[in-house]
């Protein structure tokens, strides 16, 4: 399987591994260094991109907004300050899918114009002008399940059948775009731990992934140095890394063609043994 992203292809019969590169000020576990005192210190973005490049990352998830509970909202403008030049300064200068993570069809297009390759929508393309913001730019998009808004998901989320459901969103979301454009070969798939699940219903999505596989819709699985590793393991977020890194390659196994994780170095090693154990 094959993702065109505007001027890269990515080669989905193998995983890839998309690196985080938070430009908020509340980040939960990068800590903001990248956009403070009202500024993006793009010294600090580019350093990043390329550290994700040599580390073997494909894609870099540019995120301006942050989505944990009680998080600061942030405004429109604000959004663009943190992505677009980010978006502008990597495009030019590194061989790396720009993803952006964001709900706003300001953000969208004006990514997309600065080089952007993949719209990543933890929203899943719901907000007022989203799917056909999305649809103009004519890049790929990621539609991520959330039950609730992000504020308040966390509190007592349910399911009768969380992988149905889940199933039966992104399937509404598909005829959606494909409704608004987007054509079906250009839709990704996320299940969206930790977004409105408890623990659960995470371990039940991840046990069976493959339920949310379809032969020709690409998976992407964020699951680095989440709540839920902490909660299971009794581990602060700086004690992730090895739970992490199971989580993606336990993914991997059942499925998934993009990571999306903080330790693209030691998260690419694991995948290439998986690989080596399970494609030879
Ligand atoms: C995800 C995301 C995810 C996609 C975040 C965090 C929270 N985008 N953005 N999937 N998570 N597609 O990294 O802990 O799971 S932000």
């Amino acid at each position: 399987m094959k993702l065109n992203c505007g001027k890269h292809i990515l080669d989905l019969n193998r995983p890839q591994v998309m690196g985080i590169l938070n430009t908020t000020p509340d980040s939960f576990s990068d800590g903001g260094s990248y956009y403070a005192d009202g500024g993006l210190n793009l010294d600090l973005v580019l350093r990043r991109a390329q550290q994700i490049q040599e580390e073997g990352g494909t894609i870099v998830d540019i995120g301006g907004e942050s989505t944990r509970p009680g998080a600061a909202v942030v405004s429109e403008q604000q959004e663009l300050d943190r992505v677009v030049p980010a978006v502008e300064a990597i495009s030019k200068r590194f061989d790396l899918v720009i993803s952006v993570d964001t709900s706003t069809p300001a953000v969208m297009r004006e990514s997309a114009a600065a080089g952007a390759g993949l719209i990543n929508d933890v929203r899943a393309l719901t907000r007022a002008g989203a799917l056909q913001a999305a649809a103009a730019t004519g890049l790929p998009v990621c539609v991520m399940h959330m039950q609730g808004d992000p504020g308040t998901m966390q509190a007592n989320p349910e399911y009768a059948d969380v992988v149905g459901e889940v199933r039966a969103y992104l399937d509404g979301r598909l005829a959606a775009c494909e409704a608004a454009g987007i054509p079906r070969e250009k839709v990704v798939y996320d299940p969206g731990f930790g977004f409105g699940k408890n623990d659960e219903h995470n371990l039940e999505l991840l046990r069976r992934l493959p339920e949310l596989a379809s032969p020709d819709l690409p998976l992407l699985v964020g699951l680095s140095r989440k709540s839920m590793i902490g909660r299971l393991l009794d581990r602060s977020v700086e004690e992730r890394l090895p739970g992490s890194l199971a989580l993606a390659m336990l993914s991997a196994q059942r499925g998934a063609h993009i990571i999306r994780v903080h330790d693209v170095a030691a998260t690419v090693d694991v995948l290439k043994l998986q690989q080596l154990v399970d494609r030879p």
